[in-house]
């Protein structure tokens, strides 16, 4: 019996309301749920559902297992990887997270936040700054990445240094299986050794195992003072030894310690023209780093500057400035997280997102900068991330006069030249952005057949039928 999509819709909109089912066959226009937010990846989509409550979902995940419609988990489609929006193949729905967006409970003694997966990131933090709390996840996109999206992604960010990884952020989760069936794992415990640690299957599945549609997550005290410094280094190396020598000096104060290469900042001011002058002269690296404690600003900002004194002695840093105020501050994290934008407006890019213990990124860097260009000659690296924890952006513009869509088909070659080097160095292809469509096939290259078996058993067991993000990771 052929499908008959008016009829589907009809039972959506009975489900979740008429206003929350947009369809092309009604002229709704779906491109802001269909195509991701690199223009890299775009999809046909039966519709954009976008469901109320755990129950709407759990609803429409009944109804897309008994009539084999896949559906493809939405959050702010922030995602680098081409997973939150459909693939070409077979009949799916966008699963739009957004109004699940509401704050369960913030519980200031329990250090804990119950949300729902469709509250944005910057919500989070605000509410929780107006706690006196911290939520500490913090990204280029937090102004519209939901939390579901950072969980099925395990985010990473800024401050992973001090506050790990989102995996290392989640207590607990509510989840709605592919057969509708709701998990409820919502406990905010820091510990409960009660059988496997099911909420662990959910993050980083990029949607491929359920629907995540609520979290418990760790709050910490909100920091009584921060510090921001921007500091020139001669090389790669140096920026890892000046890891080393203010971690040995400000120890766990240090929360964020960013690398940014001469031609990062080169491409930010050339699109942001009004980004401040910051150092005297030029340097090949730089590094952009914030401490943060429960002290007084003038106190940490003297620990600061003496540690940054003392480094500047050791000759592990050529200049550098301690912003003296938090518009400065904000000033130079702006510059960091213009980069992407800049790169955006740049005609796009072949983007890495590696990771390597961070005593070998000086020898990964320094053999791989010579040898893109000996494949490449004119190729452009814009090469910067987040060093403090061994993750690289190592994204690769065209030559100058080659045209971003034919740079894009270069991307197999320049990935296999960057990735075969992670690999042998026991690094990661994908360190925080995930898998997607971008890297599935890579998946198959470079996990063994034993980790792939497992991760199909696992996939075979939740969702069988395969409604759960098809064509993504696996
Ligand atoms: P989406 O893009 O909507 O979805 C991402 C994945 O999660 C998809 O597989 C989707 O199916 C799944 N998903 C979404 N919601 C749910 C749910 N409720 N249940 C189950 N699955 C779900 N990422 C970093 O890690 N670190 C960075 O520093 C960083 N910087 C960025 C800077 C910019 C300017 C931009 C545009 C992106 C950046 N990102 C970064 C990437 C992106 O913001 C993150 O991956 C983010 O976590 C995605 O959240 P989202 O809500 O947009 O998810
Ligand atoms: C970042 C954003 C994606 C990219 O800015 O830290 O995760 O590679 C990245 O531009
Ligand atoms: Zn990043």
């Amino acid at each position: 019996m052929s499908f008959d999509s008016q009829a589907w819709l009809a039972e959506a909109r009975a489900l979740i309301g008429e206003a929350h089912v947009l369809s092309a066959d009604c002229g709704d226009d779906l491109s802001a749920y269909t195509r991701d937010w690199r223009n890299k990846f775009e999809g046909p989509a039966l519709a954009v559902l976008r469901p109320a409550d755990t129950g709407e979902v759990q609803a429409i995940v009944r109804l897309a297992a008994r009539t084999d419609v896949a559906l493809v988990p939405q959050g702010g489609n922030t995602g680098m990887c081409g997973a939150s929006v459909p693939t070409a193949g077979g009949r799916q729905a966008v699963l739009q997270l957004g109004r699940l967006n509401r704050i369960l409970e913030l519980d200031p003694e329990n250090n804990t936040a119950t949300v729902e997966a469709g509250c944005i990131l910057q919500t989070l933090q605000e509410q929780a700054a107006a706690a006196g709390r911290l939520f500490p996840l913090s990204l280029g996109a937090e102004g519209s990445c939901q939390i579901g999206g950072n969980i099925a992604t395990n985010a990473g960010g800024v401050q992973v240094l001090r506050y790990g990884n989102m995996r290392d952020l989640v207590l607990g989760l509510e989840v709605v299986l592919p057969d509708g069936e709701r998990l409820d794992l919502l406990r905010g415990l820091r510990k409960d050794n009660t059988g496997y640690d099911l909420k662990q299957l959910f993050i980083g599945a990029e949607g491929t195992l359920g629907i995540i549609t609520a979290a418990t997550v760790k709050l910490f005290p909100a920091p009584g003072a921060e510090a921001v410094a921007f500091a020139g280094v001669s090389s790669i190396a140096q920026a890892v030894q000046l890891l080393g020598a203010m971690r040995g000096r400000l120890g766990e104060r240090i929360t964020a310690f960013e690398v940014i290469s001469g031609a990062a900042v080169d491409l930010v001011r050339h699109y942001f023209p009004d980004t401040p002058p910051l150092l005297e002269g030029a340097c090949p690296w730089y590094v952009l780093m914030e401490a943060s404690d429960g002290g007084s600003d003038e106190a940490l900002h003297e620990a600061m500057q003496t540690a940054l004194m003392a480094c500047l002695e050791d000759g592990c840093l050529q200049d550098v400035v301690l912003a003296g105020n938090l518009a400065q501050g904000q000033a130079l994290w702006m510059l960091r997280e213009n980069i992407t934008h800049a790169q955006q407006m740049d005609g796009g890019n072949i983007k890495h997102d590696i990771s390597l213990p961070i005593s070998r990124i000086p020898a990964f860097v320094e053999q791989m900068l010579p040898r893109l260009q000996q494949a490449f000659p004119g190729v452009r690296p814009i090469v910067y991330g987040h060093l403090g924890d061994g993750n690289l952006h190592f994204n690769v513009s065209a030559p100058r006069g080659v045209a971003p869509a034919a740079w894009q088909r270069e991307t197999d070659a320049v990935n296999t030249l960057l990735h075969d080097v992670v690999v042998a160095m026991r690094g990661s292809i994908s360190a925080e952005h995930g898998i997607g469509q971008l890297k599935r096939h890579e998946l198959a290259l470079y996990k063994t057949p034993a980790e792939l078996d497992v991760m199909r058993r696992i996939k075979q067991a939740l969702d069988p039928q395969g409604v759960m993000n098809p064509g993504k990771v696996l």
